[in-house]
């Protein structure tokens, strides 16, 4: 069978019809390069590469499934949260999650691919989702470091992802910071509030920090000599910044937040170097890999959570598009 670009193809066949880069229109591939050295957005209907198509839907739609599948862990506190104030606050955050989650589906369904095939991918095993959201919350002061450190990673990432090539996800990425950024001070509200606290909240803030702290980093990803995406990442400006230099990024600006209210980073190695930037200790690789193939700690509780609500909401869907189809043949 003819190779066709993936946009056309069957999404069965999405693998096997996609071409190398040796196999595209080389005029066309050198045209699209320089239109991303000139620093100009792609958008969906331009002419682009199957390797950047699916490079692009890969993160994108791994960035919306961690968004969605984040909900989990906050959730789980909703129902005990120690006041009026804090349950609000919680669940405005968790409904912004499942926001920020639908922006990029719809962004990433501009590629060709629809939502309900990336959904079909996660539950198939073949998607990923961050790391980070395969570690149980089990205390409130969980929900100050998920917000302060995971949201506060997340920022230091999507910043750099608001001058991303690819046009839709670039502007989801400008509306999603506005919002991660609210959720990173509710975040560091809490944990600065346990430490005002009694010594029993205070160790309950630090232990949150312990547990959470070295997850937080590993969201960034492998360093960058063992990231294979991220060669051509750079080179198409998907990502302006590669792991190591966004990781750095969000150590030199949280270890000052830490002090300032009396947390101590589980880092015996951290040191302030002379450039200002600050050395770390070793991370757990072997702890990284083993959570991305799905062997973390909430990996098999939270696809299978996500499996049932998605097949719990099917009448949903059916509703709503019986809804659709009634409204053409009524105008
Ligand atoms: N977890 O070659 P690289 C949030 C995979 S949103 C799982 O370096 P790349 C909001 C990677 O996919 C958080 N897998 O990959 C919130 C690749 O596997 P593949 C999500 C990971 O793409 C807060 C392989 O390892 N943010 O938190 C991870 O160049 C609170 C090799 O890695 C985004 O997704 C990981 N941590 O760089 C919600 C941002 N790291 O796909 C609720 C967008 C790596 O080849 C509550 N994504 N892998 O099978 C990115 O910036 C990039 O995709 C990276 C990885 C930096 C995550």
């Amino acid at each position: 069978m003819e190779k066709r670009t993936i946009f056309a193809a069957l999404q069965d066949n999405y693998y096997r019809l996609m071409k190398t880069l040796e196999e595209e229109d080389q005029g066309k591939l050198k045209a699209f390069q320089e239109k991303i050295d000139r620093g100009e957005k792609i958008e969906p209907k331009d002419w682009m590469p199957d390797k950047y198509r699916h490079h692009v839907a890969r993160q994108m739609s791994q960035h919306a499934h961690s968004e969605v599948i984040g909900m989990q862990p906050e959730g789980n506190w909703l129902s005990r949260s120690p006041s009026l104030r804090a349950k609000k606050i919680l669940l405005a955050k968790i409904q912004d999650e499942a926001g920020h989650g639908l922006y990029l589906y719809s962004a990433a369904e501009t590629l060709g691919i629809s939502r309900d095939q990336f959904i079909q991918w996660l539950h198939e095993g073949k998607a990923k989702y961050s790391s980070i959201f395969n570690y149980p919350t089990l205390n409130w002061s969980d929900m100050g470091a998920v917000g302060w450190l995971v949201d506060g990673a997340a920022i230091v990432n999507q910043v750099s992802l608001q001058a991303t090539s690819f046009g839709p996800y670039s502007r989801a990425m400008v509306r999603i910071c506005k919002e991660e950024s609210f959720h990173q001070r509710q975040g560091y509200e809490i944990m600065a509030q346990m430490m005002k606290g009694t010594a029993e909240q205070q160790a309950m803030a630090q232990d949150s920090l312990n547990r959470l702290w070295w997850p937080s980093l590993m969201m960034f990803g492998p360093h960058d000599k063992d990231s294979p995406n991220t060669g051509h990442a750079l080179k198409w400006r998907i990502k302006k910044e590669t792991n190591d230099e966004l990781r750095q990024k969000f150590i030199d600006k949280t270890v000052a937040q830490a002090e300032l209210i009396g947390l101590t980073i589980p880092d015996p190695d951290l040191k302030l170097m002379p450039d200002g930037h600050y050395q770390f200790g070793e991370i757990n690789w072997e702890e990284f890999y083993n959570v991305i193939k799905g062997n973390g700690p909430c990996n098999k509780q939270r696809l299978a959570h996500h499996i049932k609500a998605h097949e719990d909401g099917a009448w949903v869907r059916e509703a709503a598009m019986a809804y659709a189809d009634k409204q053409v043949i009524k105008n």
